[in-house]
């Protein structure tokens, strides 16, 4: 299966505490004044049995997850969500919007666990197969990001974490942005601004995409 780009596929992407949520509003808001019919959804998770999945990942009930079964988890689930849900909204002629998707296991169990990324990659052929025209990576620094997180009740298994970790991960991030291969469809934003900035530099992006695919 090669890997085919979406012009309708927009992901959001960033560490713990980013505002990825708050900007999901911001792009709801833009999307609802055009007029244009989008779906929003998540990973892991995005239908009833990915996010089952989910809990798997992230529930500190249960055994920890090795690294190899956190990232099949995450393919299991995004396998699912794909087939049932992206694929089909895009074939509707929606938008999609997907709160992470491939680049946060290059980030997470790549960079973070240290899983090689050819692994990763093979898995996104051969069980993905589509990416994001446009992936808004919300880049703030891990102990800024993890100051607003603090407060939010219970840390699930990844929010356990130690800061190297999060180093890792947000570097990852950083790295495969400024990737050959995958610069073109990153919009880094830096994410320590207020969130009117991050908001209103997202929301320009999705214009300038929205403008390419009307054209
Ligand atoms: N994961 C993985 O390991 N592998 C994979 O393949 C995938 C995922 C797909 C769950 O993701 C976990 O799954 C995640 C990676 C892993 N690891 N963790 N932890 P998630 O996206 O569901 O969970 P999350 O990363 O913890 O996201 P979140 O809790 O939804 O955070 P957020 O959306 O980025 O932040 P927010 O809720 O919009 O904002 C956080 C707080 O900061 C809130 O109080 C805001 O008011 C405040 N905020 C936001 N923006 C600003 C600005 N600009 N200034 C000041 N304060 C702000």
């Amino acid at each position: 299966m090669t890997l085919r780009t979406h012009a309708r596929f927009v992901t959001l992407e960033g560490g713990e505490g980013a505002g990825k949520s708050t900007v999901l509003a911001a792009l709801r808001g833009a999307f609802e004044q055009a007029g244009i019919q989008a779906l929003y959804t998540r990973e892991p998770g995005g239908t009833p049995l990915a996010e089952q999945i989910r809990g798997l990942m992230l529930d500190t009930h249960h055994e920890p997850a090795v690294a190899e079964t956190e990232l099949l988890l995450a393919f299991a689930a995004r396998a699912q969500h794909v087939r049932t849900t992206i694929l089909p909204a895009l074939e509707s002629g929606a938008w999609v919007v997907s709160d992470r998707f491939t680049d946060a296991s290059y980030a997470y169990q790549g960079a973070g666990r240290g899983l090689d990324a050819q692994f990763i990659a093979d898995l996104e052929r051969r069980v993905v197969g589509i990416r994001p025209a446009l992936t808004l990576l919300l880049d703030v620094p891990v102990e800024v990001g993890l100051q607003r997180m603090r407060g939010r009740g219970a840390a699930d298994r990844i929010e356990g974490e130690r800061n190297d970790f999060f180093e890792r991960v947000r570097q990852g991030y950083r790295d495969r942005a400024a990737s050959a291969a995958e610069s073109e469809r990153f919009e880094v934003i830096d994410a320590s601004q207020t969130v009117d900035a991050v908001a209103a530099q997202a929301v320009a992006r999705l214009q300038a995409q929205i403008a390419r695919v009307l054209r």
